[in-house]
Formats: C-alpha cells, sequence, structure tokens
C-alpha cells in the first residue's frame, strides 16, 4: 500500500475526517501539520489548487479537496463506495445529503477536471443518478447562471 502524508494545519478543520478515516483503517502515514509561515513560503504553489488538506502518495502525486480525499481513504480503507453494490446510493437505500454533497461538490470538481471521475465509474454512475432525479434536474436547468 502506498505511504501516505496528509497535509494539513494544526487544527482539525478540513482534514480531520481524512484522520478519523486512518485511524479506524489502522493505516500508518504522515500527519503533517504546517504553520502559517511555510505554507505562504512554499505549500500554496506546491499543491494542486492552492489549498489544504493535501494528501500526497509515494510517488509524488497528490489529491486535494478534503471530500475527495475521504471519499478515496473511504474506497481505499472501507465499503463505503459498494453500498448496494455501489448502484444505489452512499447511505441507505434512498438519496441523502451525502449524495447530494457529492453530487454538488463533483458537479464543479468535473468543470474544472473533467476526466476526474473517469477511473471511478461507480462514483459516475451515482452523479448521472443524482442528475437525473427529476427535482435535482429541473433545479440545475433553471437555477441561476453563475461562474462559481
Ligand atoms: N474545498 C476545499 C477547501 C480547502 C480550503 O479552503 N482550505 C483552507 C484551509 S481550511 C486553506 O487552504 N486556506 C489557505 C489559503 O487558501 O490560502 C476542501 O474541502 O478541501
Amino acid at each position: 500500500m502506498s505511504k501516505f502524508t496528509l497535509t494539513y494545519f494544526n487544527s482539525r478543520g478540513r482534514a480531520e475526517i481524512s484522520r478519523l478515516l486512518f485511524a479506524v483503517a489502522d493505516v500508518k502515514y504522515e500527519d503533517k501539520r504546517i504553520e502559517k509561515s511555510e505554507w505562504r513560503e512554499w505549500i500554496k504553489a506546491s499543491t494542486p489548487f492552492g489549498v489544504v488538506p493535501n494528501l500526497t502518495f509515494d510517488d509524488g502525486t497528490s489529491i486535494s479537496m478534503s471530500g475527495a480525499i475521504a471519499n478515496y481513504l473511504a474506497r481505499e480503507f472501507t465499503n463505503f463506495e459498494q453500498n448496494n453494490g455501489g448502484q444505489g446510493y452512499l447511505v441507505g437505500k434512498s438519496m441523502t445529503l451525502a449524495d447530494i454533497a457529492f453530487f454538488n461538490a463533483f458537479s464543479n470538481i468535473t468543470l474544472v477536471e473533467p476526466t476526474a471521475l473517469d477511473n471511478l465509474p461507480l462514483l459516475k454512475d451515482l452523479m448521472v443518478r443524482v442528475g437525473a432525479n427529476e427535482k435535482i434536474a429541473k433545479w440545475v436547468e433553471t437555477r441561476p447562471k453563475t461562474q462559481f
């Protein structure tokens, strides 16, 4: 298994869900906690989106976005993606906040990186499933068109 470094400030904040996942899975990782001064000097320039948390793999590649990191770790260590064999929703048998949060986050991420879910077919299908919900589809179609 890869060696992981999770970089964040010395606080729970947006990194804590991933730290909890590491703890539950009993997987060793570097819990790298940076000072604001270090952030200004070099870390902002070396993270994909200029934000932390950031998960770095032993080959030097990394991913950002707290939700994406937590999803990745959950898939690696637990069975979260496999609820109902990955054919239904993230939790339980019907759409929940988790699905809507996922849909919203990846709607934005795929605007920047259209291939972001290409290697994650179950999650790609989930995007389609949530987006096909009649009320969500109607809102997305009719909401004010804004850049962010
Ligand atoms: N959507 C991102 C937001 C990340 C974010 O805003 N991180 C803050 C810390 S909580 C940060 O990096 N701030 C420093 C900066 O933007 O210069 C996520 O969920 O990871």
